[in-house]
């Protein structure tokens, strides 16, 4: 007998990579894990007869001969398995798109094969190897499959997206995944006792400046069971706008911790790993024995894996162009465009001093209809209303200001002081490349 199983508190990715799993073992029975995510739950009370599934308390262990571990390959993360862990004759196979432990996600199942890349959805690799064999799948798989798929990616919008998810959700597409029936899974209404989450996170959310990052910090005592708090966390980084979120949700005994990042360097995944956890850039949770962390020493934790964490944040002083080129407000506008040119640049500083009077940029120039103008000071051709920005700003930042009041040249002022200016130009090529220059 062959079985495919996931991880526990199975989300829509793991759900979909067991179902896909049956389609792809001939013969091979699915196992879902006793404690699923809400939404799968509401799924499987309608869907499960549709699919080869069946619970782990169902499982003859010794009848096993080969299992198909998807969306984890971990051991502890399994729901009654630990009878297969001790087999020596077992054929494990492993689909896995969690990464961070270097070249394997760093768990301690064994696979005779598997099949780990860095993908948005483990669902997208069982889907391409359907692709590779020509399948056909029917409306019902080819929609649960595709809510894994959006489910892990955000609808394909999360930076952890790839090519091959897409591919992959083309093929689903292809094969009649309902959106509808996807629709009303992937969004699932909030209930009361979820607000009532949410309202205790507004009262009274931490923030931290860690190595340029803005952090939030709550802690939330969990009287009853509610579903689907990843959602709630992910919702409430959005609404306060920090650079990453860690929650803690406190049961009588043990702790989970629940946290999202929005910017690429933080790694929730690879910072909830110092306290035992695990997940990806974007998103990833944890659960701590009150007996080895009480939530005061998981904070404690979090906070110095943030700390220890890679570079830190790009600053405007790290992409901004310098030396600051400037003329005197008086400069005819002959010697402007002279000066322009000979720089090669758009914009030039009109400077008294180190008193920023006003900017002038190449577009400008067209405002100089007559000749006998470019005898003018620039002066009268310059904007006057200048917006700065600091060394310590972060490029978003700048950015945000340049959308707010259409501009394309910020000043970068430090003690009163123009030490240089950042363009369109370098905000696009670090948003790009990653790389200042
Ligand atoms: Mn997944």
């Amino acid at each position: 007998m062959e079985i495919a199983t996931t991880h526990k508190n199975t989300d829509f990715d793991g759900l979909a990579s067991v179902i896909a799993a049956t389609l792809l073992y001939p013969g091979c029975v699915g196992v879902i894990p006793k404690m699923t995510n809400s939404n799968v739950e509401q799924f499987l009370s309608t869907h499960k007869t549709a699919f080869n599934l069946i619970l782990p308390n169902e499982v003859e262990h010794e009848a096993v001969s080969r299992l198909i571990v998807v969306d984890t390959d971990q051991w502890q993360r399994l729901d009654r398995m630990e009878k297969l862990a001790a087999r020596t004759d077992l054929q494990i196979d492993i689909w896995d798109h969690h990464m961070s432990g270097g070249m394997g996600g760093g768990g301690d199942i064994e696979a005779g094969w598997s099949c780990r890349e860095g993908v948005g959805a483990t669902v997208s690799l069982l889907v391409r190897e359907m692709r590779r064999r020509g399948m056909v799948l029917s409306p019902l798989d080819s929609t649960v499959l595709l809510i894994g798929l959006y489910e892990d990616t955000g609808h394909l919008s999360y930076p952890s997206t790839t090519a091959e998810d897409a591919r992959a959700a083309a093929y689903l597409l292809d094969n009649r995944a309902d959106l509808n029936v996807a629709g009303f899974f992937l969004n699932p209404p909030y209930e009361e006792n979820q607000k009532e989450v949410l309202f205790e996170m507004m009262k009274e959310t931490e923030k931290l400046v860690i190595k340029g990052f803005t952090i939030g910090f709550n802690t939330i005592c969990l009287k009853k069971k509610v579903g689907n708090l990843a959602a709630i966390v992910s919702m409430y980084r959005k609404i306060i706008n920090v650079d990453a979120l860690f929650v803690i949700f406190s049961a009588d005994d043990r702790h989970t911790v629940i946290g999202r990042s929005g910017v690429d360097n933080i790694h929730v995944g690879h910072i909830l790993a110092e306290i035992g956890g695990g997940g990806h850039a974007g998103a990833g949770s944890a659960t701590v024995k009150n007996a080895i962390l009480d939530t005061a020493g998981i904070r404690e934790a979090v906070c110095r894996a943030l700390a220890a964490n890679g570079s830190g944040k790009i600053r405007i002083a790290d992409i901004m162009s310098f030396p600051v080129i400037s003329v005197p407000p008086e400069t005819p506008m002959r010697e402007v465009q002279a000066v322009m040119a000979r720089e090669k640049i758009r914009g030039l500083m009109v400077q008294e001093g180190d008193t920023i009077c006003g900017i002038i940029v190449l577009w400008d120039l067209k405002k100089v209809k007559k000749e006998n103008q470019w005898h003018s000071p620039v002066k009268a051709f310059m904007a006057r209303k200048v917006f700065t920005t600091t060394p310590d700003a972060s490029p978003t930042d700048a950015a945000h200001l340049m959308i707010e009041h259409d501009v394309g040249y910020l000043p970068v002022v430090q003690g009163g002081k123009p030490i240089g200016i950042v363009t369109r130009t370098d905000i696009l090529t670090y948003y790009y490349d990653l790389l200042p220059e």
